[in-house]
This record gives structure tokens, sequence and C-alpha cells, in this order.
């Protein structure tokens, strides 16, 4: 198969899980990567509207012209293209537990994470690129409802597992990785919880094994914050 167009801001989170996942299964090949500027707006032009109604990255345009967005569509497609992968699931059992945990930690703890991280220091940046989505009154409930779920998944992981889904590192995994590092890393009052330690030793564990994503790639395995995790944003931007 061709390389497909693949419009993508490598450095920003939900990119960085196809990035990943494309070098955890050996696709990067299918991806011919069209880089955006988000800072300068190249997703919100009436060019990349058409590409994706809501402006945002990534998006791959498939062989057939019809162009697909949403970071977990995109990587379920291109596994397909791969004949299928452990880490997306190689039975209905393992692809359920897969899609069970994705959704699990995107409710409980990256969604709220996102959401406080949108409504509170980067506010002025997203107020007009996704209007009526921002309020400032979501951040510190989000920020908390975030919190608890990250104390719910430390719990969950003190049993002993390797990954989400127990030995077998999951499309689960990536997206926790890319979007739990991102906003944790650039967002100080949602810095990781040091007592969270099987959290901690979890994502140690991913960044110790696997190919990562240039924005995973420049924190520390501790995941502290870091000093200088402003500039990270500079250039990426969510
Ligand atoms: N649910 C989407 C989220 C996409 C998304 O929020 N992308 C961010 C980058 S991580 C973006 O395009 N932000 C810039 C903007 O909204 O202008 C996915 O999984 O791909």
């Amino acid at each position: 198969m061709a390389a497909m167009k693949f419009y993508s801001v490598p450095g920003t989170p939900n990119p960085d899980v196809v990035h990943m996942f494309a070098e955890e299964v050996g696709c990067t090949q299918l991806l011919d990567v069209v880089p955006l500027d988000l800072g300068k707006g190249t997703n919100r032009t009436p060019d990349f509207y058409k590409v994706n109604p809501l402006g945002e990255v990534p998006a791959l345009v498939l062989p057939s012209g019809k162009a697909i967005s949403e970071s977990i569509a995109i990587a379920r497609f291109l596994d397909e293209q791969i004949g299928g992968s452990s880490v997306v699931g190689k039975s209905p059992e393992e692809r359920a537990e897969t899609d069970m945990w994705i959704m699990r930690v995107s409710d409980k703890i990256l969604t709220p994470i996102a959401t406080a991280f949108q409504n509170g220091p980067w506010l002025d940046f997203f107020k007009d690129k996704r209007p009526g989505y921002i309020h400032k009154e979501l951040r510190d409930p989000m920020a908390a409802a975030g919190k608890a779920g990250c104390t719910w998944l430390n719990g969950e992981l003190s049993d002993g597992r390797t990954f989400l889904c127990g030995d077998r590192f999951s499309l689960a995994d990536v997206r926790f990785y890319c979007l739990y590092m991102f906003f944790t890393s650039n967002d100080k009052s949602q810095a990781p919880d040091p007592a969270l330690t099987h959290l901690s030793a979890y994502i140690a564990r991913i960044k110790a094994g696997r190919v990562l994503s240039p924005l995973s790639r420049s924190q520390t395995a501790s995941c502290e914050p870091r000093e200088d995790s402003h500039s990270v944003l500079v250039v990426g931007y969510l």
C-alpha cells in the first residue's frame, strides 16, 4: 500500500498516539507526514476544514480520498492494513479489552485533565478555536476529577500488572502515555502525584521499553514536570 497523507503536528498528544502506534507495529512507511503549525493556525484554514471539519490533528487521507480524523480511528485503520497486531488485539476478547481501557482512562482521567488544561493555562489559546467548549469554571472541577481518576488507576495498577491490559502492551497504553505525559508535564498544577507509585512505575515501564514520540522522548523518566515545560507548548501546542 502506498503511503497516505497524514496531517500531523509531531510533539502534540493526539498525533503522537498515531506516531507511537506506527512505530510500535512497524508501519511508519504508510504515513506521508504533512506537518501543520498550530501556532500559525495552518490547521484552521478553509482547506484543512475540508480534511477535518473540526480543524484538529491528526487526520489521514485514505486511498479512496476520504479523510478520517480521531487518533484511535486512524490507528485502527492502520492496524487493519498490516493484518492486525497485539497492540489493538489479536482476538475479539483482546480488542474489547483494549477498547475498554481506552474508554476507562479517557472518561476518568484524560478527558478531565485535557479539559482542565484547555480551560486553565491555555484558555486564551483555545477560546477562539473551540467556541462554546471553553469555560474557565471547568478548570478546577475537571482537574479534581482527573486527580480522582489517577488515584483510581493507581489502585488498579497495584495488582502487579505490567500494562493496562496485563502483559499485553496495547493502544490504550499508547494513548494514555501520550496524553497523560503531555498534560501533566505542561500544567504544573496537574503534575504527577509522587504518592501514586504504581502509576509512576507504569509510566516508567512504557518509557523504558518503547519507541516514543518526540514529545515523550523529551520527558524525564520520573515524569516530574520539566522546569522548561512551557517551552514544549510553544513548540507544540495542543
Ligand atoms: N479526539 C481527537 C482530538 C484531536 C485534538 O484535540 N487535536 C489537537 C492536537 S493534540 C488539536 O488539533 N489542537 C489544535 C486546535 O484545536 O486548534 C483525536 O483523538 O485525534
